[in-house]
């Protein structure tokens, strides 16, 4: 006769399971034997940011949460020049680290500066993306250095709050080194009987290339990636919002991430196995201003200023996001794009709906001069579904809303 159990040991870095297998009585009354597998428990991610504001509150839900382990973060261009979003991305981990002193920084990679498509990067310069004109000066509405323009606040509120911030983490410039702890580390997973989930919440133009250099990653992990828009998804919605965020820039049909890199979307959602949370649900499921508030315990802000008894990443966040706030004030409503797909990734049971299908993205510029005229409105970029019940691609249509804003919360209020 002989039985399993597995019981959980916590360690400083992580969550073992370990089992426990009876094998019987025998004559030394040895009643059973320990033993037999012991690997870290718990959720394996990955994130591909060009962090953002947004991108910002993603990476904080993610760091602070125990039962996650971020394997890399990878950062491309997007809401920012690429090596803008790498400050951003050390700064928002050293400042999880000052609320989780045990808490190691995942390794922080370089990757893509720009997409495939010289048509796109030609086009986009037009419009004048802050990446495209290769400097961080450029207003936009992450602010001037894609993080609200308020650099070093996380000091100053860490002296207040009684923290000590340790060093920026390092990251390493080489892409392909990238690409390969990328691989690396989706072998690793996979060998303790899990996947890694990648989470793109940037332009799929790292994706690609990591494809391009290991074509048997697609094997190995699931992509989460926020991007495309379905507004068909949503019929009693119709809403021209639902379309896309690029209309200044002539493709009123496209999410932001995939309009950066049509290309790279397309191959890339045609070879990972996926799930979607794209813009349209996003939209569908903004902050109200109010909510807004809420989720920073409705403290009284004083910009530069840190206010007493407030935790230190409410306020961390609320500095950085307060110029995005300036920006969606006129419209009522604030974005959780990137968040909603991090906690999707982490948490399955936040998906209320989906639709499973083949997606792809139109890459076809065919007959668009440049600049594009006005009036002309591109297709370029568009995202296309065909509904399959054996597709490879997921796109969430619905999400517990009430406790994706807390779980958003509760990780601004971690303290340990
Ligand atoms: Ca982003």
């Amino acid at each position: 006769m002989h039985c399993n159990s597995t019981v959980l040991v916590t360690t400083n870095d992580h969550t073992y399971g370990v089992t426990f297998v009876w094998i019987g009585q025998n004559q030394c009354d040895t009643l059973f034997t320990l033993c037999l597998t012991m690997c870290p428990m718990g959720i394996h991610l990955w994130i591909d940011t060009d962090a953002g504001v947004d991108d910002c509150l993603a990476l904080i839900a993610a760091l602070t949460n125990p039962s996650v382990t971020v394997h890399g973060i990878s950062c491309t261009y997007g809401n920012i020049s690429r090596d803008a979003v790498v400050t951003n991305v050390r700064r928002t981990v050293r400042a999880c680290q000052g609320v989780r002193p045990g808490l190691d920084a995942p390794p922080i990679y370089l990757g893509e500066s720009r997409g495939l498509s010289d048509f796109n990067a030609q086009h986009l310069k037009k419009g004048l993306t802050p990446w495209s004109t290769g400097s961080a000066d450029h207003d936009c509405w992450h602010g001037t250095d894609g993080l609200g323009g308020v650099p070093g606040i996380e000091e100053t509120l860490a002296v207040a709050c009684g923290l000590s911030l340790p060093p920026l983490p390092a990251y390493v410039e080489d892409t392909s080194v990238c690409y390969d702890a990328l691989h690396t580390a989706a072998t690793a997973v996979r060998e303790m009987g899990e996947t890694l989930r990648v989470v793109a919440i940037g332009p799929l133009t790292d994706m690609h290339h990591a494809a391009l250099r290991h074509p048997d990653l697609p094997g190995l992990i699931h992509l989460y990636v926020m991007g495309c828009s379905f507004p068909e998804l949503h019929p009693y919605c119709t809403k021209p919002i639902l379309r896309g965020n690029m209309v200044s820039f002539n493709m009123p049909h496209t999410e932001h991430n995939t309009a950066c890199d049509p290309e790279a979307s397309a191959s890339s959602l045609s070879l990972y196995p996926c799930t979607v949370v794209d813009w349209a649900l996003t939209a569908l499921n903004p902050l109200t201003m109010g909510g807004y508030d809420a989720l920073h315990g409705h403290y009284p802000y004083t910009p530069g200023t840190a206010s007493k008894g407030v935790p230190f990443l409410t306020q961390f966040h609320r500095h950085v996001s307060e110029h995005l706030r300036g920006k969606c004030e006129p419209y009522g409503e604030f974005q959780i794009c990137d968040p909603l797909a991090v906690l999707v990734a982490m948490d399955g049971t936040l998906v209320e709906g989906s639709v499973r299908g083949e997606c792809t993205v139109n890459t076809s510029h065919e007959g668009v001069t440049l600049p594009v005229p006005k009036g002309v409105e591109m297709m370029y970029g568009r995202s296309v579904l065909q509904v399959d019940t054996q597709g490879s691609c997921e796109v969430v249509t619905k999400v517990d809303y009430d406790t994706c804003v807390q779980t958003l919360k509760s990780a601004l209020e971690y303290r340990e």
